[in-house]
């Protein structure tokens, strides 16, 4: 951990984090624990692919952080937080226990949240879009690897190109090409969700699966991606006043939340609304 831990504890509503991979080399675990440690939260959604047991079939790392982490959840669960694991794509198997409960955490298929300000939020893990987003003619990959490899080529380019600068990069063209490839898929992604939000009906839809933390509001409609905890350690959290904010945990400074309309970065800690517990 680069940074000093976070000062207070932080009082609020509910959280959603997805896309830890538990069981990942490159899951960041310390950041997640010490988000745990730091929030106080009446309800905490799991939107998948939080233990990853594709990964783990293949190379089996199952550090103490990991295991902390599970620890941690459990912990909290049994200590009244109601949570709700919403499996994904890389554990599905967890698909089989849908309307059972792990001791206090329930395992559902989807689930359905109504913030402070009374907007029903429909939440899924969001791999039921991949279809969309390979019939749509601008991805011929079949299955989530080649996708999950889509996504992570365009969160290395971004970084290498931050650091080397675009004529560094030999591969900048076939990159490129990939690149807006995942741009689009990430936009097909995001409108097929704030679709089925509109067409069943909800306020909002909250998604994770793609890796890309982000807010977007059309007619009326909120679309929220939790991100993940292998590159952005973002979480998605609703504060007492209803408010939804997008939360970067190693890197506190670029934090997302909606004001008049607009999505604005802000740091944490100089929000003046925190609620020491
Ligand atoms: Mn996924």
């Amino acid at each position: 951990m680069n940074e000093i831990p976070f000062p207070k504890k932080v009082r609020i509503h509910a959280v959603w984090l997805s896309d830890i991979h538990l069981g990942y080399k490159d899951c960041k675990a310390d950041y997640l624990l010490n988000f745990l440690d730091t929030i106080d939260t009446e309800y905490l959604y799991l939107v998948g692919d939080i233990i990853d047991i594709w990964s783990m079939k293949q190379n089996f790392h199952w550090p103490p952080s990991h295991n902390q982490v599970v620890r941690k959840l459990i912990k909290m669960a049994r200590n009244g937080v109601k949570m709700v694991y919403i499996p994904g794509n890389h554990d599905r198997v967890f698909r089989d226990y849908c309307n059972e409960a792990f001791g206090a955490i329930e395992i559902r298929e989807q689930a359905v949240h109504t913030t402070q300000l009374g907007k029903r939020i429909l939440m899924i893990h969001g791999d039921e879009f991949d279809d969309v987003i390979r019939f749509s003619g601008f991805i011929k990959f079949i299955g989530d690897i080649a996708y999950d490899l889509l996504l992570f080529i365009n969160r290395w380019n971004n970084r290498l190109r931050n650091q080397f600068g675009y004529s560094y990069w030999s591969l900048a063209a076939y990159l490129k090409e990939r690149v807006s490839k995942a741009a689009q898929a990430i936009h097909i992604f995001e409108q097929a969700a704030l679709n089925k939000a509109k067409t069943e009906g909800y306020d909002g839809i909250v998604c994770g699966h793609i890796h890309h933390p982000n807010f977007i509001e059309k007619d009326g409609i909120v679309y929220c991606n939790d991100g993940d905890w292998i590159e952005s350690c973002t979480a998605l959290v609703e504060k007492n006043d209803g408010v939804l904010e997008i939360w970067h945990w190693s890197d506190r400074s670029h934090c997302m939340k909606r004001l008049n309309g607009e999505i604005v970065e802000h740091a944490v800690e100089q929000l003046d609304w925190l609620d020491t517990a």
